[in-house]
């Protein structure tokens, strides 16, 4: 059984995750206008992967006896000056949604709920790991710079990091 404050929490950080979900769905969009088949298939697939994070928590939920609710989100951003802006503002929103985690657990561990707080462990491991690549795209595009044709070499790179992290995907399954 879980507290009715904690419920409150995790629908909360159900809200996030969807948010997020939405918001790289539409940089996918984005992406696509812009002609960036790298870009464009790296934010589908963050976008998929958001929304497993948020089911997790709705099935959490109902294990313990809780209730969750479908979060109404509203319309995300849809275009960005520049892809740059687009990964910094996915850095910053991977940041914000760590920073929720740790205070989910700072909650679990105050109310003693083991269960709860083992639960988000997973979550501790994957926000390392997003925050880690985001970082590391940032860097890529730093690196390549603003040269010619430094937007085709970026979506090559961006291509990539997709592709091993599909890859990475298959071997954990
Ligand atoms: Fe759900 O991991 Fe990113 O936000």
């Amino acid at each position: 059984m879980i507290s009715k404050k904690m419920e409150k929490a995790l629908n909360e950080q159900i809200a996030l995750e969807g948010t997020a979900s939405f918001i790289y769905l539409a940089m996918a969009a984005w992406c696509d206008s812009e002609g960036l088949e790298g870009c464009t298939q790296f934010m589908h697939r963050q976008s998929t992967e958001e929304r497993e994070h948020m089911l997790r928590l709705f099935e959490y939920l109902s294990e313990v006896d809780g209730v969750a609710i479908t979060p109404a989100i509203k319309q995300p951003q849809r275009t960005y000056k520049s892809v740059q802006e687009m990964f910094k503002k996915v850095y910053e929103h991977e940041k914000k949604v760590t920073a929720s985690i740790n205070k989910l657990i700072a909650l679990a561990s105050k109310e003693g709920d083991q269960t709860t707080f083992n639960f988000l462990q997973w979550y501790v491991s994957e926000q390392r790991e997003e925050e880690n690549l985001m970082r590391s795209i940032l860097d890529k595009i730093k690196l390549i710079g603003e040269g010619p044709h430094s937007l085709y070499y970026i979506d090559k790179e961006i291509l990539a990091v997709n592709a091993a992290e599909l890859a990475a995907e298959g071997e954990n399954n």
